[in-house]
């Protein structure tokens, strides 16, 4: 009989390279040590702490697929994920923190950027010094982001640009905001710029009353005839494909990441299950409680199975934006079910923050629509197989 860990239960340890084991259990002891102790307050209070951008970039955890040249550390994309899953395991507004420094906006600087771009921006944004945001949802324009308003009106020596952005994460204290505008210069198609902190006309008001995701700052990027230079514009892509390329690795970085939150809450159903005794036996020798932490051992270890599959794909140029809507749909569905369950394990300790469970489950309500809904990702998903537009 081949030996069963529970745990691990497909292995997925042992499908991982010996440095990509090596920036996980790195990534696994920061997020224990310096994100676990801080998280209960930060998410009662909603406390915005610019400073963990610095932690993460001195850990390595921002930019990890970015060459080194530019102060990422060049590992790939399963490296990425792993990261993803153990900062999500603490918090998903810790991973939001990471995953749009990283995949919103180191990305698309290094993708879509110039030379001058990249070495003015990467290292910075690297080590955390400078913190970046990604705005391309609006107050009229969510799912659909092709109805956006903010215009980009070519000027002498640059660009103005009118409109406001709704629901961004870390604009309230970004440095750096990578914006979409439709550029009346490039006859209305979509196209990328960078913002500076300080530039005259541009604000970026907190939203607040947020019941979600309360350890990461949200805020509205509001463009007043914001004037920049010629050197704004990232010049090597144009249409939504821009952003979307961005998406993608976001949205396949959310896929280990709501694992990681997944495995937090089961990890907790099952020491609470073992610790607790009601009709004088331990909750956990139930047959219900036992069926719930079957279906989440089965769920997770599926989920990180065609997360990884994801990943290798990804390192090989691989990976169809299809496939990433198929785990990021599926994986965030899961963990909130899992969530609720746990919550559900805990009784009435489950609804306090000091278990846990449940600021995970109030967090994946926000990672279930962002990035895409749930159901946006169903349609996706119904148009490869059908060949059938059903947004509009
Ligand atoms: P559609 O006609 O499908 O495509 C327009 C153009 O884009 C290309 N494209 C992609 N390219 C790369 N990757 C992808 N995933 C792509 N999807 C589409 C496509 O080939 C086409 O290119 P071209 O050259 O032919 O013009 O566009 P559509 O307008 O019909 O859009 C359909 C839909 C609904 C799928 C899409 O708009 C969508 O995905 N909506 C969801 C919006 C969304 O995800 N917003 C996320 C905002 S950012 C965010 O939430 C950050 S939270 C981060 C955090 O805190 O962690
Ligand atoms: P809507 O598009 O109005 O959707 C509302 C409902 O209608 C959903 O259930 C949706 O599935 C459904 N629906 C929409 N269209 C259809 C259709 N055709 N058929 C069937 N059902 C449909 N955006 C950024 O650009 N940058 C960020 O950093 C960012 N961070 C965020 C952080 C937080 C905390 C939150 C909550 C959001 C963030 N977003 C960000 C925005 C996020 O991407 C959007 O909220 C999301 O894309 C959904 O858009 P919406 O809120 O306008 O909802």
């Amino acid at each position: 009989r081949a030996a069963f860990t529970p745990m691990d239960p497909l292995l997925l340890d042992h499908q991982l390279e010996d440095d990509e084991r090596m920036i996980a259990e790195g990534a696994r002891a920061f997020c224990a040590d310096r994100l676990q102790p801080r998280v209960t307050d930060a998410f009662e209070t909603e406390k915005v702490e610019p400073e963990i951008f610095a932690e993460m970039g001195e850990q390595g955890l921002l930019g990890v697929t970015i060459p080194e040249e530019y102060g990422g550390i060049g590992a790939g994309y399963v490296s990425y994920g792993l990261v993803a899953r153990e900062v999500e395991r603490v918090d998903s507004g810790y991973r939001s923190m990471m995953s749009v420094q990283s995949s919103l906006v180191m990305y698309p600087i290094h993708a879509y950027g110039t030379e001058e771009q990249r070495q003015k921006y990467l290292p910075k944004l690297a080590s955390g010094e400078w913190i970046g945001c990604f705005g391309l949802t609006e107050p009229d324009a969510g799912s659909d982001p092709a109805g956006m308003k903010t215009r980009a009106t070519k000027v002498q020596g640059g660009y103005v640009l009118n409109g406001s952005k709704m629901w961004i994460s870390n604009s309230p204290i970004a440095d750096v905001f990578v914006v979409w505008a439709k550029s009346d210069e490039h006859d209305g198609a979509i196209r990328g710029f960078i913002l500076e902190k300080g530039t005259k006309g541009l604000s970026a008001p907190k939203i607040g009353k947020k019941l979600s995701l309360r350890a990461s700052v949200t805020g509205e990027v509001v463009m007043d005839n914001v004037e920049v230079g010629e050197d704004a514009l990232l010049p090597n892509v144009e249409g939504l494909k821009g952003p979307f390329g961005c998406l993608n690795r976001a949205r396949y970085g959310i896929a280990w990441g709501v694992m990681g939150a997944a495995e937090d809450c089961w990890n907790r159903a099952l020491q609470y299950g073992l610790d607790r005794t009601q009709f004088n036996k331990p909750l956990a020798q139930t047959q219900l409680y036992q069926l719930k932490l079957a279906n989440m051992q089965t769920e997770i270890a599926l989920g990180l199975q065609a997360a990884l599959r994801v990943g290798r794909l990804f390192d090989e140029g691989k990976a169809a934006p299809e496939m990433i809507s198929l785990i990021k749909r599926n994986n965030c569905g899961k963990a909130l079910e899992i969530a609720r369950h746990a919550r559900d394990m805990h009784g009435g300790n489950g609804i306090s923050g000091e278990f846990q469970v449940i600021r995970h489950m109030i967090n994946l309500e926000t990672v279930n629509t962002y990035e895409g809904t749930h159901d946006i990702h169903a349609l996706i998903l119904g148009r490869s197989q059908t060949g059938l537009q059903a947004f509009f």
